[in-house]
């Protein structure tokens, strides 16, 4: 048996924690596991680095640094949460992944897609999302959401021109390949993006049902 693998993608602020919520709630109604988990983090030694990854420190930390740290905690949450929760038969619903190394990473730092492509190989083998929502929205849609929560961590400190390659990334992303993305109108009334995803999920439940 093998799960399904949904990733939720997005610029911050844009709901991926609220509605990957949401969906877990309608998966496990239907009588569906779900393991809920994020990036970067999931175990609590991937947590660690994610600590170390978002703490404002005054070192200014190297952008291949920090790509090696995402690739380092998503070794780990592969090995202990995301591959024996899809062995199960689980769906799992991950709050980030490595759509957002390339965005971050690749657009945001302007590291080497090549480069990141072959950590990706080489931390996930042929291991990719099943399904990519990315959750899109008008960047200081996002910020404002994202403020309203205090202390700002060392991503969002970041200026707009960041924020702007960050979510071209994810759109361009999507458009290049319909078949594994779908693209959540995210500046939407909660109850509206809500709406979206219960029109998805009876593809889901089939898709799960395999
Ligand atoms: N990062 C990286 O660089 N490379 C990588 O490979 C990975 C990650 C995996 C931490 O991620 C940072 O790690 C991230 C990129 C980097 N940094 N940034 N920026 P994170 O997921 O923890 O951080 P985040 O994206 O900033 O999370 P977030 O701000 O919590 O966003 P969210 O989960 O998308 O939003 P939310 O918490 O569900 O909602 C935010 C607020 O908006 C909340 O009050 C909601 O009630 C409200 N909300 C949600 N939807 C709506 C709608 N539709 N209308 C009105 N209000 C809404």
């Amino acid at each position: 048996m093998t799960g399904l693998f949904i990733t939720l993608e997005g610029p911050e602020g844009a709901g991926k924690s609220t509605n990957r919520e949401y969906l877990a709630e309608r998966l496990r109604d239907a009588g569906i596991e779900v393991v809920l988990t994020r990036e970067p983090g999931g175990t609590p030694l991937a947590e660690r680095i994610r600590e170390v990854l978002l703490a404002p420190v005054e070192e200014v930390m190297h952008p291949d640094t920090e790509l090696l740290l995402v690739f380092a905690a998503r070794a780990q949450h592969l090995a202990e949460v995301i591959r024996p929760a899809l062995a199960r038969g689980a769906v799992v619903l991950c709050d980030r992944f490595t759509d957002s190394t390339y965005a971050y990473q690749g657009a945001g730092r302007g590291l080497s897609l090549e480069r990141i492509a072959a950590l990706e190989t080489f931390v996930q083998g042929d291991l990719r999302p099943d399904l990519t929502l990315v959750f899109d929205l008008p960047i200081e849609i996002g910020m404002a959401r994202a403020s309203a929560r205090g202390r700002l961590d060392r991503f969002e400190q970041e200026g707009r021109v960041f924020f702007e390659a960050v979510r071209a990334a994810f759109l361009q992303r999507a458009a290049a390949d319909p078949g594994r993305y779908l693209l959540v109108d995210a500046a939407q009334p909660l109850t509206q993006v809500q709406q979206a995803l219960d029109v998805l999920l009876p593809q889901l439940l089939e898709r799960h049902r395999g």
